[in-house]
């Protein structure tokens, strides 16, 4: 058991949880002599004092996000009516007849911002990933390819003036200097403006026991009551917050400068519920690991029982998540020979670390699997709908969150 010194407040960071050496969650390998593989320890902690959960170890952020980062934002159709839905409030909501700016860190392949830019309406996307960016801008999206940072915050305002709207989803929780991106955010947002970001709940991952959150890129995995301490320490207040069914469970929260906007009931709702039910420090939330290895053990004998009596089994989706399960459970191509995935730059790679072959879907049809390890499990009415034909022709699903289970 290891400590850090938090990234909000500089206190002590007390380990809760450790899955040992894991490779990067995006790091797909090329077939033939591999290149040794970049690990890190992955484990997760507390901080005594403001609460805040975050990895022990950071991995540079250069290494995660580059030129090759395979990540599209727009490969499910339920997360593109997700961010279409949101582009469409902000429209009818914040930017009413205004000349607004909206910026968007991690603006991903535009599946937010081209919405707002069809719309006519003044918008910037920071994204240093630059095969994505270009998809972007391709789109017609204005992107800047570079990490956003305090002095990006000082350049946009000094190019293009104050934000009516900066908005994050999955991306604040990527940036261990989350913190000091608060005073660049601050000091970007017009009078009034608001900082909206969307990240996994800490509490979801708690109550589904969805340990594959945990993974190189989610450094902070927050809660109302953390995010708004933090808030507090950069002249910032969270005003609303707002529970998201998306990637498993996630909180929205909408942060303003302190006192320029009513704080909204929820906040206080949320806050006190996380107070009567999550665990309240480190040591408490030693139980999480005892959760996480129950899932494992039963996931791995599933597998192995199935496996023992000839059953032919897959993966679908090679999903960042999929890379803590499949190391920490030291599931191979023995136990699982392919997995599909519609990504193009994830297809004919390996999976990190544990080296499992990506397919493009046509393979998934082909070779017919017996069972079917659902990994991108957070998308799976749209998986299970769009695969009606291999459940019909006796295909089974295994999923392992809450619970695994065969269906
Ligand atoms: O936070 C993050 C989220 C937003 O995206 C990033 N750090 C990285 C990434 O995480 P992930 O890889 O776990 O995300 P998804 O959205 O669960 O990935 C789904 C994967 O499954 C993609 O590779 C696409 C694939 N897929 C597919 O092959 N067929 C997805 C659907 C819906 C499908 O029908
Ligand atoms: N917003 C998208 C993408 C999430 S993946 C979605 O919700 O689907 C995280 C994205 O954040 C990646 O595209 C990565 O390149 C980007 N990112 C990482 N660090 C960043 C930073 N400091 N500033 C802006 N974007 C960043
Ligand atoms: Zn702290």
């Amino acid at each position: 058991m290891t400590t850090s010194e938090c990234r909000v407040c500089a206190g002590t960071v007390v380990e809760f949880c450790d899955f040992g050496k894991q490779p990067l969650s995006n790091a797909f390998v090329r077939p033939g002599a591999p290149d040794e593989e970049y690990t890190f320890r992955l484990a997760v902690g507390a901080c005594a004092a403001c609460s805040m959960v975050q990895l022990l170890e950071e991995v540079p952020p250069e290494r995660m996000f580059h030129a090759g980062y395979p990540y599209l934002s727009s490969g499910s159709a339920g997360m593109r009516r997700h961010f279409r839905d949101f582009a469409e409030h902000l429209l009818a909501v914040e930017l009413l007849a205004d000349e607004g700016l909206v910026v968007e860190l991690g603006c991903n392949d535009g599946v937010m911002l081209h919405r707002i830019a069809e719309a006519g309406v003044r918008h910037l996307g920071v994204e240093p990933s630059r095969d994505v960016a270009e998809r972007a801008r391709a789109r017609g999206i204005d992107v800047w390819t570079e990490f956003f940072d305090t002095d990006l915050a000082a350049r946009i305002r000094a190019e293009r003036g104050p934000a009516k709207v900066i908005y994050a989803a999955n991306t604040l929780c990527h940036i261990p200097s989350a913190p000091a991106i608060l005073d660049g955010v601050r000091d970007l947002l017009a009078p009034g403006g608001i900082f909206v970001f969307e990240d996994p709940y800490f509490a979801d991952i708690v109550a589904q026991t969805s340990y594959d959150q945990i993974y190189d890129e989610h450094f902070f995995y927050f809660t109302a009551t953390s995010v708004a301490r933090m808030a507090e320490r950069h002249g910032l207040e969270l005003v609303d917050v707002e529970h998201l069914d998306v990637h498993g469970g996630e909180l929205r929260y909408t942060l303003a400068r302190t006192g320029e906007r009513p704080i909204a009931s929820a906040v206080g709702e949320v806050r006190a519920a996380e107070n009567r039910t999550l665990p309240a420090g480190p040591d408490e939330l030693r139980s999480f690991q005892a959760a996480v290895d129950t899932s494992r053990r039963e996931l791995v004998g599933t597998l192995r029982t199935l496996h023992s009596r000839g059953a032919r089994i897959a993966g679908y989706g090679a999903t960042a998540k999929s890379s803590t399960v499949l190391n920490y459970c030291e599931i191979g191509p023995a136990l699982v020979p392919f997995i599909t995935d519609s990504t193009p730059s994830k297809q004919g790679r390996l999976t990190p670390g544990s080296h499992i072959p990506v397919c493009p879907p046509s393979q998934f049809a082909a070779r017919a699997p017996d069972h079917t390890l659902l990994l991108a499990w957070n998308h799976a009415d749209e998986i299970v709908a769009n695969e009606r034909a291999y459940r019909a022709a006796g295909g089974r699903w295994i999923r392992y969150v809450p619970r695994v289970r065969v269906s």
